[in-house]
Formats: structure tokens, C-alpha cells, sequence
């Protein structure tokens, strides 16, 4: 057992999940890799171990380049697409669960439903802050790679398990091996000890780790690729004090026909530039732009997305939102923005 977790915990959750029938199990808004991976790995654990009646149920439904990590046949709803069996499910559940993010207001359109619900709840997370008096029973810790690597030792901790992975189902194993790959950027960022481990354990159990990664990075749109090319050659800029910036604006949208998600891990990569701290990326909504900033060591992604973003998130990977006219009087200013932001926040 990993050092955040508690034994009178583990024991409280094994009898909520024993006593009882209907679960859902939520994740936040825009999932990614380890929001699809920790649902897709704890539903599979509960039906397939625990013979549970037990449902993921998300705002809205992921990009085609994540899809794939939803095991076959493992039962996933969408508000999107399923609005009245999403709310009729969580109606019905006598237990909830909430991955990878601190608070129902992640889960945008669902909240209601969810804070309406009287299931006990129960929450998994490794981001800060989280709401812990919405929740019965809280696991989070920031001290660890991923929503799915906290999963997997709350997994390993339950009776059943006993501390061996090859007793989880495979579609669970290989669901928190995958989680964890995309949130560490396979094994490039906030990899503790406890995530090789983590990782090991999963081998041993069987898990095709070549068949993961060829889910995660060898299945991209051409498009996909050719947008990406562009952004960095054309669009990325890098202010004099080390802020790397790119806008992806609904009129490169429609260029590379780029589907919402595709441009997940584009963020990263100008961190790769030695004179670059901060990368921050912008992508143009309705009256806002989506906001994804990386930091390197030694500078706040986290602190600027709060100050700065109406956001928050970890110390070196955090996100929020621009609005305009809040924010900026138009789209067009948002450039003149982001100088300024590095003005103040990196000089
Ligand atoms: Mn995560």
C-alpha cells in the first residue's frame, strides 16, 4: 500500500462497494486519457469483479484520438449524446464516483444531477484542492502520477486483490496502464517511484504495453499530424523572457478539419526549446478560449492559470479559460495578452 493511503479507507470503501447495487462512476469535462482510463478501469473492476450494476457516465464524449481507450463492451454514457439515461442513471445509483478531478463542478452539465443524488460518494483524484466535503470518503493526493495510478493502489489495497494486479481484470490492467501513460506523457513527467512499480506490477500481469502505446501514438488522423507541423512552424511564438505561445483559432480548426482533443499533448512540446518556461496553448470556443499551460521546473503553470485564467491544476500542467470581452475586448487581442503575461509572470 502507497503511503496516502489508510487502512480504515480502504476498509470503508470495500463495504460501500459491497452494499451496493447501481454505481456511477464520473470524470471530468473534455476527458482524456487518464479521465477515460481510471472509468474505464474502475467500471470493468466492478462489474467484472464485484458482479456491479455500475455505469461511467461523462459531460460529454471524448476525441477520436482517445476513444479507442474505452475497452469494448464497457458501458459509457454521454450527456452529449444521452441525456435522459445519464440523469435517469445517476438518479438511480446508490453509489457515485468522481476520477480525476477535485469537484463535481468538473463535470459541468451532470453537477446537478450528481450533488442532487443522496449516494454516498466517493472521490479519486490527484489534483489540488479538492472539495472533500461534497465527498464520504476522499482519496487524492498531488504526490502521484495520475487519477489511474492512484486507482491502481486503491485496487491493489481491496481484499479481493490483495495487493496482486494479476488478479484484476485485464480490461481494468491495462485501462490503468494507459491512464497513467498519457498523464505522465508516457513516463516524461511526474513519474514517482510508485508509478514504475505501478507499471511493473501491470507487465507482470500481462498487460501488452506495445499494444497501449499503439492505441495512444500510432493511430492519429494525417490531418492531425499536418496541423501540427503547421502550428509549430507557423504559429508558435516565444516571447523574449521564455513564454512559448500557440493559438489555435477556429479558422485552423476548419483548415485542418482538427477534431476537438486532437491537439491534446501539442502544449508539451515547445517546453523542448531551451530558452522556453512556460508553454501555454490557446484554442478558440464560442466566446472564450480553452487554456493549456506546461511549466518547467522552477515555474508556476499552475500559479498563472489561477491568476491569470480563471483555472488551476498541478504546479507544472494546469488549465482555465479567456473570455472575451471579460478578459479581452476580442479573439484578436489574445497575442497582445499572453506578452503581457509573460512580462509579468516570467521577467
Ligand atoms: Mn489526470
Amino acid at each position: 500500500m502507497i503511503a496516502c493511503l489508510h487502512t480504515e479507507d480502504i476498509q470503508h470503501l470495500d463495504a460501500l462497494v459491497e452494499g451496493c447495487r447501481r454505481v456511477a462512476i464520473a470524470a471530468h469535462t473534455h476527458p482524456d486519457g487518464d479521465a477515460l482510463g481510471s472509468a474505464a478501469a474502475l467500471v470493468c473492476y466492478l462489474r467484472q469483479s464485484r458482479g456491479k450494476d455500475a455505469v461511467a457516465i461523462l459531460p460529454d464524449s471524448p476525441a477520436p484520438s482517445v476513444r479507442p481507450i474505452i475497452p469494448d463492451g464497457a458501458p459509457f454514457l454521454f450527456l452529449d449524446r444521452q441525456p435522459e439515461e445519464c440523469r435517469k442513471r445517476i438518479a438511480g445509483s446508490d453509489l457515485v464516483f468522481l476520477l480525476d478531478c477535485n469537484g463535481f463542478s468538473r463535470t459541468e452539465g451532470l453537477q446537478e444531477c450528481f450533488e442532487a443524488s443522496p449516494a454516498p460518494k466517493v472521490l479519486i483524484d490527484h489534483h489540488l484542492n479538492p472539495e472533500r466535503e461534497r465527498f464520504d470518503l476522499v482519496f487524492s493526493t498531488p504526490e502521484i502520477s495520475s487519477a489511474s495510478e492512484l486507482l491502481h493502489w486503491v485496487l491493489l489495497s481491496l481484499p479481493d486483490i490483495g495487493g496482486d494486479a494479476r488478479k484484476l481484470p485485464a480490461d481494468t490492467a491495462k485501462a490503468l496502464l494507459t491512464g497513467m501513460t498519457t498523464d505522465t506523457n508516457n513516463f516524461a513527467n511526474s513519474v514517482y517511484p510508485s508509478t514504475f512499480r505501478m507499471a511493473s506490477d501491470l507487465l507482470d500481469a500481462g498487460v501488452d504495453r506495445d499494444g497501449v502505446l499503439s492505441t495512444l501514438y500510432n493511430q492519429y488522423r494525417e490531418n492531425r499530424v499536418r496541423a501540427m507541423g503547421f502550428l509549430q512552424y507557423e504559429d508558435l511564438r516565444i516571447t523574449p523572457e521564455g513564454l512559448a505561445y500557440m493559438i489555435v483559432t477556429r479558422d485552423i480548426r476548419e483548415r485542418f478539419d482538427l477534431e476537438d482533443g486532437e491537439t491534446e499533448g501539442l502544449v508539451n512540446v515547445p517546453l523542448s526549446i531551451d530558452r522556453v518556461k512556460m508553454s501555454i496553448l490557446l484554442k478558440e470556443e464560442t466566446d472564450h478560449f480553452r487554456v493549456s499551460i506546461r511549466s518547467k521546473k522552477g515555474w508556476s503553470a499552475q500559479q498563472v492559470a489561477a491568476t491569470r485564467f480563471h483555472g488551476g491544476g498541478h504546479e507544472n500542467a494546469s488549465g482555465g479559460k479567456l473570455y472575451w470581452p471579460g478578459d479581452i475586448p476580442a479573439p484578436a487581442n489574445a497575442a497582445a495578452f499572453l506578452e503581457r503575461v509573460s512580462h509579468e509572470c516570467l521577467s
